[in-house]
């Protein structure tokens, strides 16, 4: 049984000595997070090959004690990907492999490792379309994205990462490679297991590689942008719009005017799409895999009809990639400039789609009252009914009193989610960020059986100890995966921005 301090040697010889991190300078980038939330302080970083390795550094931590974070390109932002001291942290990067395309399957088996944007790129260049897209999708990976079920712009027409994998390979806390790797649409044979990793956030094996479905490519699209009075109208417009489409409304984001405001004011590129401000915008783009004009004149037709109507104020739709590309960065910026507005405390909720004018109001209110001053920045994927209703800080305040506040307002928020039947955590997932809201709104009975399952998947809690399951109450601390000798949210620090 290797000791943990010789752990390092011992994962060396496995896989390579060049493939084992330990010195700071060469451990920075999978310690620490691109938001600086959190902070990793592991024994080790693996960097293993294919799933072999993966099977035998899990099984060598296994022996010396020592958990294991799994991690893919550490842009989760609820702390998933983070070490504690002595566990190991392994990176998934060098299984970065596109290891076949079936175009008349329309599928792709990929390694874990992949780089988002290179899978996209890679169903491109043979014709087809991998429609997840988000963000951080020039860094994140295709088994964090699976880990997380991540969602992003277009979940409304093509689903979560969920939705768009059909088989997978997974590597067991008891080093088993479980080859879940069906390239098949229809397959009625137990339970599917695929699922049950899918959203575990590395809590119940190392997602090795994966079969996921393509589309055909789009051949015709139309990206507009809609400057509108309130979010009713927004809903009102969304409805229009997937009638008019046939329902091939791929994105329906919504941004209040404080988010597109500050783009175009701090970002030296960004140019205002409309004359005029508006309280709200809503980014949408139609895509069919037919060419031709036709899907434009639906949605111009609908947006015409929209405006004449007085459900819409403006509108502009992009008359060539280049300005559609404008329109989609312009959503993209408004997470990063939502700093320049101070401090900002992060939501990732939904609700029914036709609740989401109810909760932008219920919102609005709750958080003047609890914080006089403080300015909701809202934006997110309207279509989806997922709303990133952060808020910016009162100018007046000092942002460090600000940012102390985090608990208590996503608190708040939280609770006008949960009264419209919504989540607290839509596509981010739990991490260590969010274990108390887990405690405090997952039922009874959800929690138990996730116990039961990650202690029939994993008894010695190998895998992301102290993740996505709050320790048990009135279980002496004991739980399916709480952390030796750690509270659930050691190592936090709040956000600096
Ligand atoms: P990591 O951050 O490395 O890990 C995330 C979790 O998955 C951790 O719990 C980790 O242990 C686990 N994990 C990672 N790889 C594996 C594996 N191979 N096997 C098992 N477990 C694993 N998210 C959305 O859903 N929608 C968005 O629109 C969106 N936009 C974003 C925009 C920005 C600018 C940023 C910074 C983040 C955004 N995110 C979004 C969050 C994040 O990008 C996603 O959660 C993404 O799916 C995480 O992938 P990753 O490879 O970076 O995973
Ligand atoms: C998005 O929708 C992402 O842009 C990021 O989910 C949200 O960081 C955030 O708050
Ligand atoms: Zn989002």
């Amino acid at each position: 049984m290797p000791a943990a301090e010789s752990l390092p040697a011992e994962l060396a010889r496995i896989i390579g000595a060049k493939n084992v991190l330990t010195a700071p300078e060469k451990t920075r980038a999978y310690t620490e997070e691109l938001r600086g939330r959190h902070r990793s302080e592991c024994l080790a970083v693996a960097l293993p090959a294919n799933a072999e390795e993966v099977s035998a550094v899990v099984s060598c931590c296994a022996r010396a004690g020592a958990g294991i974070v799994p991690q893919g390109g550490n842009t989760g932002t609820m702390g998933g990907a983070v070490a504690r001291r002595g566990q190991v942290i392994l990176n998934l990067r060098r299984m970065n492999r596109v290891l076949g395309v079936d175009e008349a399957n329309h599928s792709m088996h990929v390694q874990a490792g992949c780089v988002l944007a290179d899978i996209q790129e890679a169903a491109r260049a043979r014709g087809r379309l991998f429609p997840l897209s988000l963000g951080a999708q020039g860094s994140c990976q295709i088994g964090g994205n699976l880990a997380t079920n991540a969602g992003g712009v277009n979940v409304l027409h093509y689903g979560n990462a969920r939705d768009l994998a059909l088989g997978l390979e997974v590597v067991l806390a008891d080093g088993r490679v479980w080859s879940g790797l069906s390239a098949l649409r229809k397959d009625n044979t137990g339970y599917d297991l695929k699922n049950l990793f899918i959203g575990s956030e590395g809590t119940l094996g190392v997602i090795t590689a994966a079969v996921l479905k393509l589309f055909p490519a789009l051949q015709s699209e139309s990206v507009a942008l809609a400057g509108l009075r309130a979010p009713e109208a927004a809903l009102e417009l969304l409805g229009r719009l997937r009638a008019a489409t046939a329902d091939r409304l791929v994105t329906f984001e919504l941004m209040g005017g404080i988010a597109v405001h500050s783009v175009l004011r701090h970002f030296s590129g960004a140019r205002a799409p409309l004359a005029a401000q508006h309280e709200w915008y809503a980014l949408l783009k139609a895509g069919s895999a037919a060419p031709g004009p036709a899907l434009r004149e639906r949605v111009e037709a609908c947006l015409a009809r929209a405006l004449q109507d007085d459900v819409l104020q403006d509108a502009v739709i992009a008359e060539n990639e280049t300005q559609a590309r404008e329109l989609l960065r312009l959503r993209e910026q408004v997470v990063e400039a939502q700093r320049f507005e101070g401090g900002s405390i992060k939501h990732d909720v939904s609700v029914p789609v036709s609740s989401v004018p109810e909760f932008l109001r219920r919102a609005e209110r709750a958080v003047a009252a609890a914080m006089p001053g403080a300015r909701p920045y809202p934006y997110g994927h309207m279509g989806d009914g997922n709303m990133h209703f952060n808020i910016s800080q009162p100018p007046d305040m000092e942002a460090k009193a600000f940012l102390s506040q985090w608990d208590a307002m996503n608190r708040v928020v939280h609770e006008v989610a949960h009264q419209l039947g919504g989540s607290f955590s839509a596509e981010h997932g739990i991490g260590i960020s969010k274990l108390g809201e887990m405690r405090r709104y997952k039922d009874p009975v959800s929690l138990a059986l996730y116990r039961q399952i990650k202690r029939a998947l994993d008894p010695g809690n190998l895998f992301n100890p102290g993740k996505l399951l709050p320790v048990e109450e009135g279980g002496g601390g004991r739980a399916a995966n709480a952390p030796p000798g750690a509270s659930a949210t050691r190592g936090a620090k709040p956000a600096s921005r």
